[in-house]
């Protein structure tokens, strides 16, 4: 262990050397609300620089950035920037009542960090459900080298390793997405008011395009594997594809009040002509590198391209070793970078991005276009709409087996160890991560986590570290014979955590060492998955655990929760208040005197609040 901690603090060491030599690149991001149709249906959305995603923010591993958010919405705001660790910067990773005030109308806030990590992330608004109104964009941190071990895998001839580092350096950015109709506030709203989980969309966006398909009820039911047949209660999927809303075990045995809920909610499909994405590639470069990122809101993406194998490289913004698949499905917040091989007759090869949730069937589709490549020539597909295999052959990328490329060990015990229920409590709408306590929207509005820790010592809702340990959390996924919980896609703020085991049933042991003496073969303490997003399993009639284990690095206000924006809407959500014995001293422009300023007047602000 003492080399590699070594090995570590030169690593750090030097990477801080580098970033304080460097000069700071600055970004601006102005958010409007205007009018758009990425599916082709008109509705309110949020641009970012006039646009929908936002622009790619392309850095250099060890780069200091400052990214300058102008908020011309009607409403309160905040960016994150998901993945990015924010060492020794807790104060700009963007929750407002965790690290920062909400960000209010015609105010702006300059995040400052720095580039400590290379790979593919995202930054997205962290205010209730407001990535659903579109306000997210790619982040891209360019590596300083592509280890040799990493080219040696996906292939030992020269030219090649030439082709796949430049593909690497210079990817292909992919946002998958699914799409509402209605915004974020009325789809929370009718939630509450009908008594619903909301997990219906319209749409499955690739860059934010793509258009509303229609798909005959009776046979998206047919697509139901036998084994999840019990799920529909004998009903029907709705035109849209969804459980229907008096599905109990999707919806509850509360009553709705269906008087609220407009029909094209769950039950009415209008079909529209829209564009879909094309993504050009150059069969002479050999190579092209897909960076995968999902920014959905309910839905699980299971992602093909047509005749490509998917060599999958980089997770969350981490070298794996290179495993070769032909679809993988991007939980809500991740990423999956993956190489595809140019080496096919010359064709604009269908994407296919379809929702592997139990909650809908729907898919969406881009097109991966050679230049100057035969229109006619599209391929065959190797999942279907509702993104199962269209024969055996399939390889679907298994989450447990990813390794990172370098390896990385946690501790073989840890210091402290959290055991979180996981359910919905009262509501259909309602989740917690803890038990029955459910945060609570209203927190956002609070003064800031972390001006005053102290302060929150006594609530169920906040975690505390101290600095240098190893902490556990284990989550049990509570399911009953009559109940559902779909998987969760969970994401931690700031550093990575290994994800140790899972397993069906109650955990129940006080501590992983403990279940480790009954059951060793359910962890893997090895060379486990690093993730900064990870799933639970669905809980489907009976309950399962997940474990994951993180060392406490980076002291700093973060938080805890599942990408699920109905869910984090819905309370699931913790703050993880790391390394308080050693908590940061907040520069006075981020504390409680700061003051951010004003946007600069901004001619195209389009401020009515309909
Ligand atoms: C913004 O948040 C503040 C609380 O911090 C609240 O008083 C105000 O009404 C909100 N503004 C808008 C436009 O929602
Ligand atoms: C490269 O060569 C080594 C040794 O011959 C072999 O084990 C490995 O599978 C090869 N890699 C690829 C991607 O072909
Ligand atoms: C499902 O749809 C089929 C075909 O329209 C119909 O025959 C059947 O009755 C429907 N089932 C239910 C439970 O509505
Ligand atoms: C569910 O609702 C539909 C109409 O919305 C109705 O036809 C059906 O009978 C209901 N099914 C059950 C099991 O209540
Ligand atoms: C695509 O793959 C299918 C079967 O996997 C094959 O029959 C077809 O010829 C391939 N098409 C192209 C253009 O490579
Ligand atoms: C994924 O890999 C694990 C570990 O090798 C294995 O136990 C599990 O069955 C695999 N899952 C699937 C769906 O193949
Ligand atoms: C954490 O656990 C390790 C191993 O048991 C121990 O060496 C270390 O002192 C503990 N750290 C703290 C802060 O308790
Ligand atoms: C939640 O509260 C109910 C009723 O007060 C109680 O029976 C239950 O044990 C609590 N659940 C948890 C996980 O604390
Ligand atoms: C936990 O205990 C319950 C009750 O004894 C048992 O039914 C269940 O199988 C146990 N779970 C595991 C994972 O061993
Ligand atoms: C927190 O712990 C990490 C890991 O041991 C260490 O690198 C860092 O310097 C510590 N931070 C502070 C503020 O002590
Ligand atoms: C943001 O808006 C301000 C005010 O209109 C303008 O000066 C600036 O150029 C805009 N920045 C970008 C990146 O569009
Ligand atoms: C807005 C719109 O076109 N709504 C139509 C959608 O389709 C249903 C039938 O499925 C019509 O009744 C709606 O008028
Ligand atoms: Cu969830």
């Amino acid at each position: 262990m003492k080399p590699f901690i070594l090995y570590c603090l030169i690593g750090l060491g030097a990477a801080l050397d580098l970033a304080r030599s460097r000069p700071t690149k600055e970004f601006e991001l102005n958010l409007t609300w205007d009018k758009g149709a990425p599916d082709g249906v008109e509705r309110k959305q949020a641009l970012i620089n006039g646009q929908f995603p936002g622009p790619a923010l392309i850095f250099d591993e060890g780069d200091n950035v400052e990214v300058t958010v102008n908020n011309y919405l009607p409403f309160n705001t905040t960016m994150h920037w998901h993945g990015i660790e924010q060492v020794g910067t807790s104060w700009s990773d963007g929750v407002p009542g965790v690290s920062q005030k909400l960000i209010p109308p015609g105010g702006r806030f300059v995040a400052k960090f720095t580039a400590t990590q290379y790979g593919t992330y995202w930054y997205h608004s962290h205010v209730s459900g407001q990535i659903m109104d579109g306000l997210y964009g790619p982040i891209y941190i360019r590596p300083q080298n592509v280890p040799t071990e990493l080219l040696n895998a996906v292939s030992n001839d020269t030219l090649s390793h030439a082709q796949i580092k430049h593909a690497i350096e210079n990817p292909k950015l992919l946002i998958v997405s699914d799409w509402y109709h209605i915004t974020s506030r009325e789809l929370r709203h009718i939630a509450v008011a009908a008594d619903i989980d909301p997990i219906c969309v319209d749409s499955i966006l690739l860059n934010g395009k793509g258009r509303v398909h229609c798909v005959d009820p009776v046979h998206l039911t047919g697509l139901v594997p036998e084994s999840q047949r019990f799920i529909l209660q004998g009903m029907n999927l709705t035109a849209k594809g969804c459980l229907p809303l008096n599905n109990t075990f999707a919806q509850t045995f509360n009553e709705h009040d269906y008087s609220v809920i407009p029909p094209e909610l769950f039950d009415e499909c209008n079909e529209t002509e829209a564009l879909d994405e094309v993504i050009e590639v150059d069969p002479l470069q050999g190579w092209a590198s897909l960076n995968l990122i999902s920014s959905a809101s309910t839905s699980f993406p299971r992602v093909s391209i047509n005749n490509h194998t998917l060599w999958v490289y980089e997770v969350d913004g981490q070298y794996i070793v290179p495993t070769q698949v032909d679809a993988l499905t991007i939980n809500n917040g991740a990423r999956y970078s993956v190489l595809i091989q140019l080496n096919k007759q010359p064709g604009e090869y269908r994407i296919t991005a379809a929702n592997a949730g139990l909650n809908q069937k729907i898919a969406g589709f881009g097109t991966l276009a050679y230049v100057n490549g035969d229109s006619s020539i599209v391929g065959t597909a190797s999942i279907d709409y509702s993104g199962l295999s269209a024969n055996d052959n399939v390889v679907l990328l298994n989450e447990t087996t990813i390794k990172p490329l370098i390896p990385s060990q946690p501790s073989p015990v840890a210091n402290e160890t959290y055991l979180l229920r996981i359910g919905r409590i009262e509501h259909a709408w309602k989740w917690s991560l803890n038990g029955n306590y459910s945060y609570s929207m209203a927190m956002q509005s609070e003064k800031p986590m972390l001006w005053d820790p102290e302060s929150y010592k006594d609530s169920e809702l906040v975690i505390f570290t101290k600095n240098d340990t190893w902490v556990d959390l284990v989550f049990t996924i509570i399911g009953t014979p009559t109940t559902l919980q779909p998987g969760h896609p969970l994401h931690k703020h700031s550093n990575k955590v290994y994800v140790l085991g899972a397993g069906s049933g109650e955990f129940n042991w006080t501590s992983v060492a403990e279940a480790q003496k009954e059951i060793p073969g359910s962890f893997n303490l090895v060379d486990p998955p690093m993730r900064d997003t990870f799933t639970t399993n669905a809980a489907l009639q009976s309950s399962n655990w997940l474990a994951v284990r993180y060392h406490v690095e980076n002291p700093g206000a973060f938080f805890l929760h599942c990408h699920l924006d109905p869910h984090l809407t819905g309370g699931m959500a913790l703050a993880i208040l790391d390394g308080v014995d050693e908590w940061p001293n907040i520069p006075a422009e981020y504390g409680p005197k700061g003051h951010w300023g004003h946007a600069p007047r901004h001619s195209e602000n389009s401020a009515d609040d309909d």
